[in-house]
């Protein structure tokens, strides 16, 4: 008969830290939180998940270079919405909307859907941090974005439904204002936004 040792202190340590490893992956911090239950593992597992949100944004900008945000405050559940005139080498405009301590942000190449009828094409771009959302000015010559970055339109959104290919927002800002869609197409960074009758 086959008899179980159990793991002295020293060797259960290794088995932890996989857990918790396994649950970073997941990128799901409430997930994490109501797994393991501890609050004390709850705060530093999602500050990593956040890290790891921005890591593209961090990697494509030199802050040494470039004014824009480095990313430290995040956090928070606020409803920040904002649209940001980025005149780059082509014209866009970034919508973004705060969620899960971060700014969601999508590039859309024509000016945004003021009215019913009107489809625009955004691409998901990576997650910005929160303190841009105020942020404007000239990224210079040569960085990532290079142009000028100016708040279009700003405000707050209320989430009516959330879903891996749909979000259903109310917009309240200055020119947006209503219930608008943003739909991804199939397997894509591409998502069509109008707004909603
Ligand atoms: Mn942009």
């Amino acid at each position: 008969m086959k008899s179980f040792s159990i793991p002295k202190v020293s060797e259960a340590k290794p088995i932890v830290a996989t857990i918790v490893c396994c649950c970073l992956a997941t990128k799901e911090p409430s997930l994490i939180a109501s797994k393991l239950k501890g609050k004390v593992l709850h705060i530093p597992v999602e500050r990593q998940s956040l890290k790891m949100s921005l890591k593209e944004y961090s990697r494509k900008r030199n802050f040494e270079k470039t004014s824009e945000p480095k990313g430290e405050i995040g956090m928070g559940e606020g409803n920040i919405y904002v649209i940001q005139k980025h005149s780059a080498m082509h014209l866009h405009y970034d919508l973004r909307l705060e969620m899960s301590g971060v700014l969601k942000s999508w590039a859309i190449p024509k000016e945004p859907p003021i009215a019913f009828g009107i489809r625009r094409l955004a691409v998901q771009v990576e997650d910005h941090p929160i303190e841009y959302a105020n942020f404007e000015g000239r990224i210079p010559e040569g960085e990532y974005g290079a142009g000028t970055v100016e708040i279009w339109d700003r405000g707050t959104y209320r989430l009516i439904d959330k879903k891996e290919d749909k979000l259903i927002v109310e917009i309240n800002g200055g020119r947006l204002k209503g219930v608008y869609v943003l739909v991804r197409f199939k397997d894509q960074k591409n998502w069509l936004f109008f707004k909603k009758k």
